[in-house]
């Protein structure tokens, strides 16, 4: 196993509690933080270690913390975005439950480079057993003196409350969540002004994911170059990867970002194969909203090069032949899997989270379900395929948020990588009508 630095003390008894994760070197950054550091060095620290967000679009969080308007005379927050629904994706909810105390750690050491006194953790709504685990350790955290009024003595303060999720994928776009948790509809806010700005409550807020904020405590610990020196590039650090699909071993691995596709996918200690003795057919690298790539592809770039887990060497090759790191939500596809079915699945999803502000997105992701629907069930038309990356790319780039373009490029990605599976399923309507046509021989 590679080097892990979230989940190195994933599997000692009580880790979930304040006293065991104390023992571990537990709340060490909030320690060094308040008593050692302003919060500017914090910051640098942050910028020092290339940290980027671990939530899906891979921007610099130290350049995120910076943008923050500091000379506004409003209230600053920060707010943790663990409404975790991108499908594919479960690390930060296996990291909230196993260890919740790293993302409280991360939030005081954070809310305190930032200047916040009052932050929030809004969590996806269905995981409400999570929700009851992050509020029992924060009132631990809170007992002990590092939650409250002049925390370990110091003149810094901070709340930090827990907010269940609306219920809605879209509200973990930043905007839209940031909408829900002032208690309205949760629907996507036109970008700028940036929540660094204008955010919660039209005040200064900087929105980061579970896992960047739980990395700070190890960036502040080690110090930001020492933490530049994990992963490869501008692919600093560990990453959380929720590998799921036709694999032998499904589940959430830490992996230091460099590491060979083909290496998480085949060797034991991570995913160990593709399941039943069965070949790879396509891995969707980012949860469901990246393009999907062919095994040739995934495993390496157009170029010949070993395809890395990092941002730039997934991206490597753009949507022509390249894909994104995202959100780390690893879903891989045997040789029998019917990609049709899949992104008709996709598809359904996205028409039906759509929040409909934008037409491009509310009637493009109904009419690629449609299409969809009727080619994988036996009723396609001549023109279907063409249609759908017409819709597609009518969508893409055109909308408030960042769904529009989720929702387009799996239906590009397919229809340019497999397009003769399309073309079969329009022309042998009779083979595809059988339900399990999926399972048989591709
Ligand atoms: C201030 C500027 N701030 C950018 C900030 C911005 C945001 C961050 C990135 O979408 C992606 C999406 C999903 N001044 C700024 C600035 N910022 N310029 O930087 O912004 P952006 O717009 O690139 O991305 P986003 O809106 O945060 C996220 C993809 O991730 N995704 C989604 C996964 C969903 C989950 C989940 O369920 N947890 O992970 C997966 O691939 O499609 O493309 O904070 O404010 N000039
Ligand atoms: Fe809503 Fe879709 Fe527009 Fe996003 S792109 S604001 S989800 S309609």
């Amino acid at each position: 196993m590679g080097r892990q630095i979230l989940l190195e003390h994933i599997n000692v008894p009580g880790i979930n509690t304040f006293d065991v994760y104390r023992k571990h070197g537990g709340y060490a950054s909030v320690e060094k933080a308040l008593k050692t550091m302003t919060p500017d060095e914090v910051t640098e620290e942050v910028k020092k270690s290339g940290l980027r967000g671990r939530g899906g679009a891979g921007f610099p969080a130290g350049m995120k913390w910076s943008f923050l308007d500091r000379k506004s005379e409003k209230p600053r927050y920060l707010v943790c975005n663990a409404d975790e629904s991108e499908p594919g994706t479960f690390k930060d909810r296996y990291l909230m439950e196993k260890i919740p105390h790293v993302l409280i750690e991360g939030m005081i050491t954070s809310s305190y480079a930032l200047g916040a006194k009052t932050s929030y953790i809004y969590v996806r709504g269905e995981y409400m057993y999570v929700i009851r685990i992050l509020e029992q350790a924060i009132q631990e955290a809170y007992a002990k003196g590092f939650l409250g009024k002049n925390i370990l003595g110091t003149d810094y303060s901070l709340d930090l409350y827990v907010q269940p999720g609306g219920g809605a994928y879209i509200c973990g776009e930043e905007t839209a969540l940031l909408e829900s948790l002032e208690g309205k509809r949760g629907n996507p806010r036109l970008k700028p002004p940036f929540p660094a700005v204008a955010g919660l409550y039209a005040s200064p807020t900087v929105v980061n994911n579970v896992e960047t904020i739980a990395a700070v405590c190890s960036i502040v610990n080690l110090g930001g170059d020492e933490y530049a020196k994990i992963g490869i590039g501008k692919s600093t650090g560990t990453k959380l990867i929720s590998a799921s699909g036709h694999i032998n071993k499904p589940g959430v691995y830490e992996i230091e970002l460099g590491l060979p596709v083909e290496e998480f996918i085949y060797s034991d200690q991570y995913c160990g194969g593709i399941w039943k003795g069965r070949k790879m057919k396509a891995v969707v690298a980012g949860g469901s909203s990246v393009p999907i790539l062919p095994t040739e592809l995934i495993l390496k770039t157009a170029k010949g090069e070993p395809r890395l887990m990092t941002y730039e060497s997934l991206s490597d090759g753009g949507f022509v032949s390249g894909t994104m790191l995202g959100s780390g939500g690893f879903i891989v596809m045997d040789e029998t899997s019917c990609i049709v079915r899949n992104l008709w699945t996709f598809t359904r999803f996205y028409h039906h989270e759509s929040c409909g502000q934008c037409s491009p997105c509310r009637e493009g992701t109904g009419w690629m379900e449609k299409v969809l629907h009727r080619i994988e069930h036996g009723h396609g038309h001549e023109g279907d395929i063409d249609l759908l990356v017409d819709v597609a790319k009518k969508i893409e780039g055109n909308t408030i948020c960042p769904l529009g373009d989720a929702a387009a490029w799996p239906v590009a990605s397919a229809i340019r990588h497999f397009r003769e599976e399309f073309e079969y399923h329009v022309r042998y309507p009779e083979k595809v009508k059988n339900p399990k046509h999926f399972e048989l021989e591709p």
